[in-house]
């Protein structure tokens, strides 16, 4: 199936996130994507320091109308880093005004991990992001995150018990589905939960030593490319998670390169789970 895309996040010109990840995957995919870049930053957020930043959200309005002008319609508009809270409104109105009958909306509320907030996000930038996660058809959430949308309390370690009510706080936001990223019950696992209409389907694999930046943007990226390509969302949640995992693989054995993951090294490889 070709399919085209929309997404908006950043350009974080080096680290190997957001829309520079984004499109080469969804490209990959065989899907047309379209960019929406919400900031440009010399580089991300998360252990460089002294990053520029170019806040784009005054554009964004102009964009979209100019598109609607033109009659150009999307089947998935997947929102990743949005630069600011304005911003978010601003996302909104778009979804308002461009999501056609049979887009689908997936919104990954990339803003936090291991229990923090990323640096220059506070409490109001979270409750936006909150409340366009509410809006989506499908919200990507890792645990971090889903606290901070929730007031769930954050814990390393949790049993099924904590998912569960996680997922039931994340499901009462609004009507969509919830896919849950980096659930593992035990050191040596982890996995994503998809929670639809009372239902849950959890995929579980072996969680790789290392962690990085970008493996958000990397699995939610892959999962939009595999739903584009016709796969239904066990089985894309199913190619991400291995897609993304096979990419730290191929990047942990080099010390120099913490900033990211070579998730282009493993581009053949999915290429192969699109086809299987
Ligand atoms: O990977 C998420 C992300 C995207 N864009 C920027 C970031 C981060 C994570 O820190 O800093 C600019």
């Amino acid at each position: 199936m070709y399919k085209r895309v929309l997404t908006i996040q950043d350009i974080s010109c080096v680290g190997q996130c957001s829309l520079t990840v984004a499109l080469p995957i969804l490209s990959a995919c065989g899907q047309e994507t379209c960019i929406l870049p919400s900031a440009v930053l010399s580089t991300h957020t998360g252990g460089f320091s002294g990053f520029t930043f170019r806040d784009l959200t005054l554009d964004i309005p102009s964009i979209w109308q100019h598109w609607k002008k033109e009659n150009i319609q999307f089947d998935y508009i997947y929102t990743g880093y949005l630069g600011s809270t304005l911003q978010i409104g601003y996302v909104q109105d778009l979804f308002a005004a461009m999501k056609s009958e049979g887009c689908m909306t997936v919104v990954d509320p990339a803003m936090a991990d291991n229990g923090k907030l990323y640096t220059g996000f506070d409490a109001a930038y979270a409750a936006a992001m909150t409340q366009l996660c509410a809006e989506a058809d499908v919200m990507v959430p890792n645990i971090t995150e889903a606290c901070f949308m929730t007031g769930h309390p954050y814990q390393e370690t949790y049993d099924e018990a904590y998912i569960d009510a996680l997922l039931g706080k994340l499901d009462a936001l609004g009507n969509g589905t919830v896919v849950l990223t980096g659930v593992g019950y035990s050191p040596e696992q982890t996995g994503v939960v998809i929670y639809r209409d009372g239902k849950k389907w959890y995929y579980t694999h072996a969680k790789e030593p290392k962690s990085y930046h970008g493996t958000g943007d990397v699995f939610a990226s892959a999962f939009v490319g595999a739903l584009a390509s016709g796969k239904t969302m066990e089985k894309a949640v199913e190619i991400a998670a291995e897609y993304t995992a096979l990419c730290i693989r191929k990047t942990c054995d080099d010390p120099a390169h913490w900033y990211g993951v070579k998730f282009e090294t493993a581009i053949p490889e999915l290429i192969g789970m699109l086809q299987a």
